[in-house]
C-alpha cells in the first residue's frame, strides 16, 4: 500500500509525459538572424530577451528585405498539424506582422491587431514532420517584437497563455556545419542633451542596399560622445566551446569592456547556455580624424577566426550652421547674399552662423539635427556648410540622407539635388564627386516642411577627411 502511495507522483509524472506538450523556445534562441533583426533586452520578457527589427530599420517599408534563412531548426517528435504561437509586441498598426516558412514552404503572414501589450498570438496553420523542422521568420515591417514561439497540436493550446511558457527546447541545428556559433554584433548608440535621449540602435547601415553596396554597421563618436555595442555569442554546436574575441581597432579609438582593458579576451560558451553578452564601449580622442574608419570584430577558436562582423566608425564633420531662412521655393539652390566660396564668413539674411558641437546637432543615426540647433519651423529652410580634405586626386563618395529636401555644393557647384520631402532614412543614397588634393568646401541648403528636420553628408571613401573649425 506504502509503495503504491510513493509510485503515484511518478505514474502522474509519466502520463504528462505521455501526454504531448507543446513545443517551446525562445525566439531569440535562432541559429542565425537576418541583419535587420536585433535581440534586445526587454525585462517582461522570458529569459529578458527577444526578437526585434528596430522601427525604420529596413527600408522602404512594407517589403521584406530578408530572404528565408534557417533560422531555428525544431525537433518534432511527432508528425502532423500543428499550430504556431507566438508572444508578441506591436505598438502600432504599421509594426504589427512578420512572414513565418516551415519547411522551406511559402511564406505566411503573422499579424493581428492587439496593440501596445505583450500577448500570445495563434498564427498559421503548420504540418511539422517528425525530426528537424527548419522554420525561419522574415520581416514584414519594422517594429515587430517576438519574445517565445510555441508549436502545438490540435487542442493544446486551446486559449492564448497568459504570460510566458517555459522553454521546451533550444532550437540547435544538430545536422547544421562543424562549427555553428551564433554571433551578432548590433549597435546600440545614446545621444544625450539638455536631459534628453535619442536612442538609434541596430544595423543602422544595413537598411538599405546603396545602389547594390552593402553598408556595415555604423557608429558615431566624437570626444566625449561614445557608443555601445554588444556582441552575443551562443554555441549551437553539441560541446562547450572557449573562444577569443579579438578587435582591429583603428588608431585614436578606444574599445573598452567594463570587465576588460579592451584587449583579445576569451569568452567559454557551452551548447544551449544562454546568449553570452558582451558589452562594448567605443570612444576617441580628440586626434582621431573627421571621417570613417573599418572596425573588425573577430571571434577565434584555437586561432582560427570562426566568425567576424565589421563596423564603421565616423567621426562626424564640423557643420556650421545658419537659419531659419526663408523658403519660397523648396528645392531650389536659392543662395542669393551668399558668399558659396567661404559662405560662413558673414550673416546670411540677417542670421548669424552658428557652430554646433557634434554632441549639441547628433541625432538618431548621425545625422545633423537642425531642429535641435535652430529650433521648430515649417515651410523654412537653413544652410550648412563645412570644410573637407581630399588626400589625393580622386573620385570620392559622400553618404547624403535629406529631410527634406537638399541642395548640396561643392566649391560652389551644384552636387546633388533632392526634392522629395519624408524620412531621412528613405533618401539615403551615394553622391560621387572628383576631388583634387587639398581642401574643399561643402555647403548645403536644407529645406523644412513639417516634423523633423536634418541631414547627413559622410564620407564613405577613405581618403576625405573634415576640417576642424580651427582650419577653416
Ligand atoms: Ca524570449
Ligand atoms: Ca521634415
Amino acid at each position: 500500500m506504502k509503495a503504491a502511495v510513493a509510485s503515484l507522483p511518478l505514474f502522474a509524472l509519466l502520463c504528462a509525459s505521455a501526454q504531448a506538450a507543446p513545443i517551446v523556445f525562445e525566439a531569440e534562441h535562432a541559429n542565425g538572424i537576418d541583419a535587420v533583426f536585433l535581440i534586445d533586452e526587454v525585462r517582461e520578457c522570458s529569459g529578458g530577451l527577444c526578437l526585434t527589427v528596430p522601427d525604420d530599420a529596413a527600408e522602404p517599408a512594407g517589403l521584406t528585405i530578408t530572404g528565408a534563412k534557417k533560422n531555428y531548426v525544431v525537433n518534432a517528435e511527432r508528425e502532423g498539424p500543428y499550430d504556431a504561437w507566438f508572444r508578441v509586441y506591436w505598438e502600432h498598426a504599421c509594426a504589427n506582422s512578420f512572414w513565418l516558412s516551415v519547411n522551406a514552404a511559402t511564406q505566411q503572414k503573422v499579424t493581428d491587431t492587439v496593440y501596445s501589450r505583450w500577448h500570445w498570438l495563434k498564427g498559421p496553420a503548420v504540418r511539422l514532420k517528425k525530426g528537424g523542422n527548419v522554420l525561419a521568420l522574415s520581416n514584414r515591417e519594422d517594429g515587430a517584437f517576438i519574445d517565445q514561439i510555441a508549436f502545438a497540436s490540435r487542442g493544446e493550446l486551446a486559449a492564448p497563455p497568459a504570460g510566458t511558457l517555459k522553454p521546451t527546447v533550444i532550437p540547435a541545428d544538430p545536422e547544421g556545419p562543424a562549427y555553428n556559433v551564433f554571433f551578432q554584433l548590433p549597435v546600440r548608440q545614446r545621444f544625450v542633451w539638455d536631459g534628453r535621449t535619442s536612442e538609434s540602435s541596430g544595423e543602422l547601415g544595413s537598411k538599405v542596399n546603396l545602389r547594390g553596396k552593402p553598408a556595415g554597421r555604423e557608429v558615431f563618436i566624437a570626444p566625449g560622445l561614445h557608443a555601445d555595442m554588444a556582441v552575443w555569442i551562443r554555441s549551437n554546436t553539441l560541446e562547450e566551446k572557449t573562444l577569443t574575441v579579438m578587435m582591429n581597432v583603428p588608431k585614436h579609438v578606444a574599445v573598452q569592456r567594463p570587465d576588460a582593458d579592451g584587449k583579445p579576451f576569451t569568452v567559454s560558451v557551452a551548447r544551449g547556455t544562454p546568449l553570452s553578452k558582451i558589452a562594448l564601449r567605443v570612444s576617441c580622442t580628440d586626434t582621431l580624424p573627421r571621417d570613417t574608419r573599418a572596425m573588425r570584430i573577430h571571434l577565434l577558436e584555437d586561432s582560427k577566426v570562426v566568425a567576424s562582423e565589421s563596423v564603421h566608425v565616423t567621426r562626424p564633420f564640423d557643420w556650421a550652421l545658419c537659419g531659419p531662412l526663408p523658403a519660397e521655393a523648396p528645392g531650389q539652390p536659392d543662395t542669393s547674399g551668399v558668399d558659396t566660396k567661404a559662405p560662413w564668413a558673414g550673416p546670411v539674411g540677417g542670421r548669424a552662423w552658428v557652430r554646433p558641437g557634434p554632441a549639441e546637432y547628433l541625432g538618431p543615426g548621425g545625422s545633423v539635427d537642425v531642429l535641435r540647433v535652430l529650433g521648430k519651423g515649417t515651410h523654412t529652410s537653413a544652410l550648412a556648410c563645412t570644410r573637407v580634405s581630399a588626400a589625393k586626386d580622386g573620385e570620392y563618395e559622400l553618404l547624403v540622407e535629406n529631410d527634406d529636401q537638399i541642395v548640396v555644393w561643392m566649391d560652389g557647384n551644384i552636387l546633388y539635388r533632392n526634392k522629395k520631402e519624408g524620412p531621412a532614412g528613405r533618401s539615403r543614397t551615394l553622391v560621387k564627386t572628383a576631388l583634387t588634393k587639398g581642401t574643399h568646401t561643402i555647403l548645403l541648403r536644407i529645406f523644412q516642411t513639417e516634423r523633423h528636420w536634418e541631414f547627413k553628408v559622410a564620407p564613405v571613401t577613405p581618403g576625405i577627411t573634415g576640417q576642424p573649425f580651427s582650419r577653416w
